[in-house]
């Protein structure tokens, strides 16, 4: 592969620099987004004020109070956050169309022979730290690198309000002195078990003969062995041109209503396969969302090995990826959603379906023929049906009803 030269853009301590830019009295001071000290739940992000007095993304209020009870406690609002994003996503575009957004904070960007426009790649990222500033009033630290995983680690090293760039050939070498947990991919699990065989370094997984690290992982294991000696070949991939198709919705209060959260993902699963089969495609990935009340959000995805545009077959596969994270973690809920993306051309003809696909395929055609005709409403199915009594038509849907513009 052609060398490349990748960006990775991390706004420091996000949810807090949103608050203080709206409220410059809370600058400077060691300030907590995630809930009151009386709330339950934990820390989603924490000023470096703060984080000075050993608080961080995770831990529970409660011990955070304890740490540093002069803290400012921030229930945050999402909205205020997504707003922030959007503008910081757009500055981004401006700079290269080869980007990459990572929830709602990070991307990368692909600006491979980018130097003749800037003058260099590091004034590149220097003017795109003072767009940021000037246009959000937040701070972007940058990486620059040959690839994404050395492009992020090195954003992450250089916080706050920093700029690292990479020579070519150093990759090994920067990341060899850096703890194992700051390398992407190792989560708490993957680091306990290194740890536990010493290997605690970066440079000392780099080391380690991948075979090993196979036997142990498995294919993540050949990962781990590259991403530690700076080996990442995946491709920016730009998420812009109508690739998914996604509703959510975020409660008023909490749930933790097993069935009712079933039945909202029904709802939203029904809308989506009607958005999908409207733009005549099929998808092959499902993936849902889950917002907790302290702001943590995760998704869970599957891809299919073959293409589908059936509510039934989507849901199956949503409430299946769901079931499974609630019994993961039991918290209750703030946002439900769920996303198809993958999308493909339909590959099948009706005729090839077994009996009971094709009795599904045409049931669905005929909803949305009614449905265009009457409105989404017109028809519900038993599942779904239950819920226009607690939430009101229209009143619940915060995406808008095309499929998904460049975030
Ligand atoms: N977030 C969250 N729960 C977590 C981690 C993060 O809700 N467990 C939210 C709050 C963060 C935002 O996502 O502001 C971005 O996460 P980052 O990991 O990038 O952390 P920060 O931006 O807060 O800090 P920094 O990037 O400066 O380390
Ligand atoms: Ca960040």
């Amino acid at each position: 592969m052609a060398q490349r030269t990748i960006m990775h853009i991390d706004m420091d301590a996000f949810f807090v620099s949103v608050e203080q830019m709206l409220n410059p009295e809370l600058k400077g001071k060691p300030v907590v987004v995630g809930g009151k000290p009386d709330q339950r739940g934990v820390v989603a992000t924490a000023s470096y004020e703060a984080r000075a007095f050993g608080l961080h993304s995770g831990m529970p209020l409660v011990t955070a109070v304890r740490l540093c009870p002069q803290a400012i406690f921030i229930e945050g609002s999402f909205p205020k956050y997504r707003e922030a994003s959007e503008k910081f996503m757009g500055i981004l575009a401006d700079f290269s169309p080869f980007i990459e957004p990572m929830g709602l904070d990070e991307a990368y960007l692909d600006v491979t022979g980018f130097e003749s426009l800037h003058g260099s790649i590091r004034q590149m990222a220097l003017e795109i730290k003072k767009r940021v500033r000037e246009e959000t009033g937040l701070i972007a630290s940058i990486g620059i690198a040959t690839c994404k995983v050395v492009a992020k680690v090195a954003s992450a090293t250089s916080k706050p309000d920093g700029l690292i760039e990479l020579t070519a050939g150093d990759e090994a070498t920067f990341l060899a002195p850096l703890a194992i947990d700051k390398l992407p991919g190792v989560g708490k699990k993957t680091e306990q078990v290194l740890r536990g065989r010493g290997i605690s370094t970066i440079g000392k997984l780099a080391s380690m003969p991948p075979d090993i690290l196979k036997s142990r992982f498995g294919v993540f294991g050949i990962m781990l062995h590259r991403y530690a000696n700076g080996i990442d070949d995946r491709a920016i991939s730009p998420r812009g041109d109508a690739s998914s198709i996604s509703r959510e919705t975020t409660f008023a209060r909490d749930i933790g209503d097993r069935v009712f959260l079933s039945d909202k993902l029904s709802y939203l699963t029904e809308k989506v396969g009607a958005d999908l089969r409207q733009h005549g495609k099929q998808t092959r990935c499902i993936t849902i969302k889950l917002r907790y009340s302290d702001f943590t959000t995760i998704t869970r995805s599957h891809t299919l090995s073959q293409s589908t545009d059936t509510d039934q077959a989507i849901f199956q596969v949503g409430e299946d990826l769901m079931r499974k994270a609630l019994a993961a973690d039991r918290r209750a809920i703030r946002l439900i959603g769920i996303e198809v993306s993958n999308l493909v051309e339909p590959g099948k003809q009706l005729s090839m379906l077994n009996g009971n696909e094709q009795r599904q395929e045409k049931l669905n055609r005929a909803v949305d023929r009614i449905r265009t005709k009457y409105g989404f409403s017109a028809i519900q199915t038993g599942r779904t049906l239950w819920l226009k009594d607690i939430f009101p038509e229209g009143s619940d849907d915060q995406t808008p009803p095309t499929p998904n513009l460049p975030r």
